[in-house]
């Protein structure tokens, strides 16, 4: 993973473009082939937030009928975004292959001479789309460990989120903001609708060490461990904020810039958690490490599980380092 800062200090109101062409710069051996996946990324993401804007007005939020590979109602919209991204890495060619939340198995691109691969969750959230309330995408990207040239297979994707070379994710909310890293720190983009472009809006984020907020489905407090559910009574006792949108990119960002821990333990349906490991998990992690904070599923470090199939599961302990920390102490 590459964990040295950006050699320069862009600053608040820098365009994206801009501020990736700098970036690419500022990075030894860089073709432009990460640069331009990002640019495809920021496009569809622009058009996957036109779309969001129109729930309601069109039956976009409606169910498809269908569930994706985890047994969950699959919304027109997961499939819209989904669709979008396919396209921006089939047209883009960067990208040789691809899993996502709502393909069984791993997508293959045809664009063999590709050195990346990318896990996304297309819309993390759905459920909330059809109630106005934030969504988002998840994205990390990875090198392949096939040879170029070759076809790539699922064993490309199994990688420790630490090899990841860039992560990130958009939140469609109250503004549309894409945060991403490539392991020299973490910087946010805010979409201005007018213009239709992200400028730089939070440089160098650093999740404050410590918080007073958690985020848990407490509906499930029965179901959880005697450990998860003490260290929930603490944060009880300790008065702590709790918030939970049920949207994990926007649980997220909340912790992140204001100090806090969002926990998705196993319960008795889901023994390992319901967040996936390489679509949702992952990506965070790195964003949360590379702006101090830390990610763990109790045991390791997230970015350290080794994943042996594409659409696993892990529990997910994440944000404010001591936070984090005390709640290691739980178990
Ligand atoms: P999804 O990928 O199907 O949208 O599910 C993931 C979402 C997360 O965004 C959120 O934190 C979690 O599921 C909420 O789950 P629950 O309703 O069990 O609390
Ligand atoms: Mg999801």
């Amino acid at each position: 993973m590459v964990t040295d800062t950006l050699k320069y200090a862009p600053r608040v109101g820098t365009a994206i473009d801009r501020f990736i062409a700098q970036d690419q710069i500022n990075s030894k051996h860089a073709v432009g082939d990460l640069s331009q996946l990002l640019r495809d990324i920021v496009l569809a993401s622009k058009i996957i937030n036109r779309e969001i804007n129109k729930a309601g007005l069109t039956d976009i939020d409606s169910s498809t009928g269908v569930s994706n590979p985890q047994d969950e109602d699959q919304k027109r919209l997961d499939m819209i975004a989904h669709a979008r991204f396919l396209r921006a890495f089939f047209k883009g060619k960067k990208v040789c292959a691809l899993i996502s939340e709502e393909a069984e198995d791993l997508i293959l691109t045809g664009n063999n001479d590709a050195k990346y691969i990318v896990a996304i969750d297309p819309l993390d959230g759905s459920s909330n789309i059809d109630v106005n309330v934030s969504i988002g995408t998840i994205f990390s990207i990875y090198h392949r460990k096939s040879p170029i040239g070759s076809e790539p297979t699922v064993e490309d994707f199994l990688q420790k989120g630490e090899d990841q070379v860039a992560a990130g994710y958009v939140q469609y909310g109250s503004s549309t903001m894409l945060v991403y890293t490539t392991g020299r720190g973490v910087y946010g983009f805010t979409l201005e609708p007018s213009l239709g472009e992200y400028f730089l809006s939070h440089p160098i984020i650093k999740i404050p060490n410590e918080g007073s907020i958690y985020s848990v489905n407490d509906g499930y407090f029965n179901k959880f461990s005697p450990e998860i559910q003490s260290y929930i009574k603490y944060c009880h006792e300790q008065q702590f904020k709790a918030r939970y949108i049920g949207s994990l990119v926007a649980d997220f960002h909340r912790n992140m810039l204001k100090g806090g821990i969002y926990l998705y333990p196993p319960t008795k349906k889901h023994q390992l958690g319901k967040i996936r490991l390489m679509y949702e998990s992952n990506a965070l992690a790195f964003i949360a490490e590379q702006a101090g904070g830390q990610a763990t599923d109790g045991q390791q470090r997230i970015l350290q599980i080794d994943p042996t199939s594409i659409h696993q599961r892990s529990p997910l302990y994440i944000g404010s380092s001591k936070m984090v920390d005390h709640l290691t102490t739980f178990w």
